[in-house]
């Protein structure tokens, strides 16, 4: 059987070796990618993030571990944005379980970072679909917060946790670093420590004072405008969503509950406002626009070296006789014509 059949039949060995050539960008993966898309889009996406040492990896656990009560064949995904370097082993210890990891209904894997944002982020998206074809009903993915990488990360999940802790400041920089905006439920971890309350009132307040919170930000992101022209809808829109906080003390699966209500609640909000189906949408769009962008861009700078126009032209946006935005545009202008002229898709 080959691999895209073996993974399909949720076999855990077949679905390590495709993650591997997915992280590796080897060219079968490409392939795979696309054998697998048929059987995607079943499961449940939950992203969790926030800072270093907040207590993610404790409350993926846990959460792990109440799903599997439930039934649901759980992964997860451990991705790292801000060390470049930090492979398999450092990622390893990240997300050490404390449970879980001889259960077949689980499936932990770490992703090694390389190359750009953009590349750790379709590597994600990858491997999220890869667990989703394997049969994985639910997904969930943990980044570290830091700024906009884990943003990028965090638009594959369907429903975000920002996790914060009392006592470190984190109040002032969440609000900096645009963290709340990407919350749909927020977790105040390591609540058996002083300023826990303190904390989930301030956040509490911020989340229904600012307007960008709850909709602008997760309500644009994941439910867009009110379609009022839709059959049916409600000409007002959906009710917004407010970012539930929840209490929790991880290490004593205490509040765990509570904030798996709230991350499932926030799901049957999605749906019942269609707001599911147009975040796909939407998460698509940019999806595929941004393959179109990368790919064309790849095959004019292709196109523009293997005759010596590239060097030619920097030479001339160099020497400042033409701006680098007029180079771009006329050599756009002219791959353009040429693809006309021979391509496959050539148009009279
Ligand atoms: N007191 C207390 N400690 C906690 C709680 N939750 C987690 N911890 C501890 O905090 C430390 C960090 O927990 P992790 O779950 O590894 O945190 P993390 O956010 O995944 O860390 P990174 O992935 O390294 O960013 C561990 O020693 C945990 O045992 C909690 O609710 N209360
Ligand atoms: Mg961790």
């Amino acid at each position: 059987m080959d691999l895209v059949a073996r993974l399909l039949a949720g076999d855990r060995r077949a679905l390590a070796r495709a993650i591997t050539l997915t992280e590796n960008e080897d060219p079968a993966a490409a392939r795979l990618a696309a054998a697998v898309y048929p059987h995607t889009g079943k499961a449940r996406t939950i992203g969790v993030t926030g800072p270093p040492g907040a207590g993610k990896s404790t409350i993926v656990d846990g959460l792990t571990h109440l799903y599997r009560r439930e039934g649901r064949r759980v992964a997860v995904v451990a991705v790292d944005p801000t060390s470049p370097f930090s492979g398999g082993a450092i990622l390893g210890d990240r997300i050490r379980m404390r449970r879980g990891a001889a259960d077949p209904g689980v499936f932990i894997r770490s992703l090694a970072t390389r190359g750009h944002l953009g590349g750790l982020s379709w590597h994600t998206g990858s491997v999220v679909r890869l667990l989703d074809a394997a049969g994985f009903d639910t997904i969930l993915v943990e980044t570290v917060g830091a700024g906009q990488a884990e943003v990028e990360i965090m638009r594959y999940a369907e429903t975000t946790v920002v996790v914060m802790v009392p006592g470190l400041g984190d109040e002032v920089q969440a609000i900096k670093a645009g963290i709340l905006e990407i919350a749909d439920v927020l977790a105040v971890n390591k609540a058996d420590r002083e300023g826990a309350d303190r904390l989930v009132r301030e956040l509490e307040i911020m989340l229904r004072m600012d307007g960008s919170v709850g909709r602008g930000g997760p309500l644009a992101r994941k439910e867009g405008p009110a379609a009022g022209s839709e059959p049916g809808a409600d000409a007002a829109g959906p009710e917004p969503w407010v970012p539930p906080v929840v209490k929790t003390v991880a290490t004593t699966d205490e509040g765990l509950p509570e904030l798996l209500r709230a991350v499932e609640a926030h799901h049957e909000h999605l749906r019942a406002t269609g707001g599911l189906e147009r975040w796909r949408r939407r998460e698509l769009a940019a999806e595929v626009r941004g393959l179109v962008r990368d790919l064309a861009g790849q095959a004019a700078h292709a196109w523009a070296t293997a005759d010596g126009a590239w060097e030619e032209l920097l030479g001339r946006v160099q020497r400042r006789e033409i701006d680098p935005r007029s180079a771009s545009e006329g050599l756009v202008q002219e791959f353009l014509r040429h693809a006309g002229s021979g391509g496959p898709g050539a148009r009279g």
